[in-house]
């Protein structure tokens, strides 16, 4: 086992990564910029190194002062969690060469996902079902019509590079589609650095369903079942639920397995997720897949009652996955609490938090890093808690999470939290029929 490991993040996911080394045993190293010099992780760590100035790009992006920081503090891994560094194969390789272990995927796997038509094709031959579309990037505004006119329109033009539903155009009808095409393109050019795109049949009113899969370095691969992340406003996930009210137990062992198919076909070690669209006739096709432990990954261990954090920190240090599958029980619902006021465009809202109670009881969880008195930082994501309940039925997980939301205080920034109540108290979010078109049409403001 790791004898310290260095955690390359901030926030909740910091403290939740030290909070699982402590219970392994492992002592703990935080980075922060000087934005961070009053976090938890900083008190919390056993040793704490301040890696530079608050833009990001110099201190949690800033590989080098990272890399450093592991140096001088003798650490032997480095946890990235998610966001910042956590998906850079660039990052994976230095560490590799470095001789610290990177707790994720091969720089080749990260690789392979992180560019989205590959991934596709990857996925494919694999025999994970695939939305109709180009065989990876086109670079001819000719064979882009070609392909269009063989599956029919709409169809949706992607970047490359993107992810995230970043780069993307939808097209409804032949005589917008060069125009789309050159949009597209010189978007992701200007965002990414690369302009190639592909194609593919667009999809109307899916939902997002994704597999949370984890691999050994015995080529084991496990699934963990489904997480449902349908609710998103602008590719932001705002609540996400498993089971999947949409997924039976026969979508969710297809589904499962070809999770398990597409990660094994990549070698894939670690903590995963399989992202899918599931169609108004609950056929499902690869999305994209995320090679590192997810924000949401708390429902999952909430209904199966595993350590997700300490499981994939004991498969990078060489342990074998036990192959007995944990089983799954009642509901779990996540609501992302943000500081981003919902009144006005969830627009930013930092500032210093005056007031911060949390609520509690049975099934009741929140990870946050937040606390009485905490200024929160501008430089950085507004995700402030997570408020995760679990329940024996889909109906109380929504109820009591309308309870522990009303329970929760946080004063001086504005929060998500009305909006979260106002849509545990919807009957179309209660009767769990709904897909990621769902939130544009729903009336949440005061
Ligand atoms: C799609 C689609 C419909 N058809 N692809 C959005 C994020 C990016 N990862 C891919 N996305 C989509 N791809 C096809 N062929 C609809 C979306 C999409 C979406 C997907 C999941 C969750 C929310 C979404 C919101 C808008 C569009």
């Amino acid at each position: 086992m790791f004898k310290k490991i260095l955690i390359a993040n901030r926030g909740e996911i910091a403290l939740r990564v030290i909070r699982a080394c402590r219970e392994l045993g492992i002592s703990t190293v935080a980075v922060y910029s000087e934005a961070d010099r009053y976090s938890l992780a900083v008190k919390y760590a056993d040793e704490a190194v301040c890696i530079g100035p608050p833009p990001s790009k110099e201190s949690y992006l800033n590989i080098p002062r990272i890399l450093a920081a592991a140096e001088v503090t003798g650490a032997d891994a480095i946890h990235p969690g998610y966001g910042f560094l956590a998906e850079n194969t660039n990052f994976a390789e230095i560490c590799a060469t470095s001789g610290i272990t990177f707790i994720g995927p091969s720089p080749a796997a990260i690789n392979a996902m992180g560019d989205k038509a590959l991934a596709k094709e990857t996925m494919r031959k694999a025999g994970v079902p695939v939305v109709p579309g180009s065989d990876g990037v086109i670079s001819e505004v000719k064979l882009a019509k070609k392909i269009a006119e063989d599956i029919g329109y709409p169809v949706i033009i992607k970047a490359t590079a993107g992810g995230g539903g970043r780069g993307m155009r939808i097209v409804r009808e032949a005589g917008d589609l060069e125009t789309a095409f050159r949009t597209a393109s010189a978007e992701a050019e200007s965002a990414f650095g690369n302009p190639a795109v592909y194609i593919e049949k667009y999809l109307e009113e899916p939902r997002h369903v994704e597999i949370q899969v984890m691999g050994d370095q015995f080529g084991t691969v496990l699934h963990f079942g489904e997480r449902d992340c349908s609710v998103q406003r602008r590719h932001q996930k705002l609540v996400e639920e498993s089971p999947s009210p949409a997924v039976t137990t026969k979508i969710r062992e297809a589904m499962g397995n070809a999770a398990i198919k597409g990660s094994k076909s990549v070698k894939y070690v670690g903590a995963g997720t399989i992202e899918f669209l599931l169609d108004k006739n609950k056929n499902f096709y690869f999305m994209e897949m995320n090679t590192r432990i997810q924000v949401e990954h708390p429902v999952t261990e909430e209904v199966l009652g595993v350590d997700l954090v300490k499981t994939q920190i004991e498969v990078a240090a060489g342990k074998r996955l036990d192959k007995a599958k944990p089983i799954p029980e009642g509901h779990a619902i996540e609501c992302r609490i943000n500081v981003e006021d919902p009144n006005h465009d969830f627009r930013p809202s930092p500032g210093k938090i005056t007031a911060f109670h949390f609520p509690g009881g049975h099934g009741v969880r929140v990870d946050t890093h937040a606390y009485d008195g905490y200024e929160i930082p501008p430089y950085y994501d507004s995700l402030i808690a997570k408020l995760i309940v679990h329940s024996s039925t889909r109906e109380e997980a929504v109820e009591k999470m309308y309870h522990a939301l009303d329970e929760f205080v946080i004063e001086g920034v504005k929060t998500t939290i009305p909006f979260h109540r106002k849509l545990m108290k919807n009957d179309r979010f209660r009767s769990g029929k709904f897909d990621t078109k769902f939130i544009e049409t729903f009336d949440f403001k005061d």
